[in-house]
């Protein structure tokens, strides 16, 4: 059954609590459907940093990159602010954010399509950073996310949350679609793809590469210190990157044992 929400969405499917907008699926408790709506005219500044993944590719783990290169008081540990605050989600803050307000250069982080991002991206002047992770691991990932977090419809078994994955009636609709639209569009905007598999093998290089796209020269005790912040381990154990406080903050207790980092291991060996 379906039901007209609003304009532009549909709740199409009432056991997983998602809901379609404009083609495309999200969880419909973090749903602003007034700035999901006005995205389009939301203004981008040419040194804007965007980081795009579909959700469970590394996007807690490019937060945390981004962090540790832009903000010297986040690697020295002197400011007691978590990742998530610094490179916040563009669809999921607003009330929370006056995005105008901040200060340059202003780092997002996103799971959206490239057809809802906002059409200043398409000057090419602001950089986008593209995470994307094989799709079992990242369909693993997310069937413990979702039996974990007590916003979610639990699923019982891996099969079931496989059909829904390949179905793309999860949150971010269907991988394929999200990593081909982003890379058969890759022309019009200014973005850099990023393999998980290939940060998991050397993150030094990955790092590396990262700045070199961003116009970021680090002194090699930084980005030392950047690679050391940046392993699985060393997040896992950290409050400020683990996502655990904020999750605990939105989603409220867990319904079971797990961490949000969980096991950080790529099935594909490049
Ligand atoms: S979300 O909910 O979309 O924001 O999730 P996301 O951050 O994209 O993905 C979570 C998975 O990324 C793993 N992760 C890491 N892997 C390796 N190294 C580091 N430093 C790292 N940080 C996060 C995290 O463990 C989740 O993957 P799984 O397979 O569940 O462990």
């Amino acid at each position: 059954m379906l039901y007209v929400f609003c304009r532009y969405c549909i709740m199409e499917d009432l056991e997983t609590d998602l809901l379609k907008f404009k083609g495309f699926y999200v969880h419909h408790k973090a749903f602003d459907n007034d700035f999901l709506e006005n995205l389009d005219d939301f203004e981008i500044r040419d040194d804007d940093i965007f980081v795009v993944t579909y959700p469970k590719s590394g996007t807690i783990w490019a937060q945390q990159i981004l962090s540790l290169i832009y903000f010297e008081e986040h690697r020295k540990r002197t400011e007691n602010l978590e990742t998530i605050h610094r490179v916040p989600f563009l669809e999921y803050s607003s009330g929370h954010i006056d995005f105008g307000k901040r200060p340059s250069p202003r780092l997002f982080v996103t799971h959206l399509p490239y057809y809802l991002v906002p059409r200043g991206l398409k000057d090419k002047k602001a950089k986008i950073v593209y995470i994307y992770r094989n799709p079992k691991d990242v369909m693993c990932s997310c069937f413990h996310y979702v039996n974990t977090y007590p916003i979610f419809k639990a699923v019982d078994t891996i099969e079931a949350f496989m059909k829904q994955f390949l179905e793309g009636k999860v949150v971010g609709g269907l991988w394929f679609d999200h990593v081909r639209g982003w890379y058969e569009h890759r022309n019009n905007f200014n973005i850099q793809f990023m393999m998980y598999e290939e940060m998991k093998k050397d993150l030094r290089s990955s790092v590396l590469k990262l700045c070199k796209f961003l116009g970021e020269d680090l002194s090699e005790e930084t980005l030392d210190g950047v690679v050391k912040q940046a392993s699985f381990e060393n997040m896992k154990d950290d409050p400020l990157a683990n996502n655990e406080s904020t999750l605990y903050r939105n989603f409220g207790p867990k319904l079971r044992e797990g961490h949000f980092l969980r096991k950080g291991t790529a099935l594909w060996k490049i």
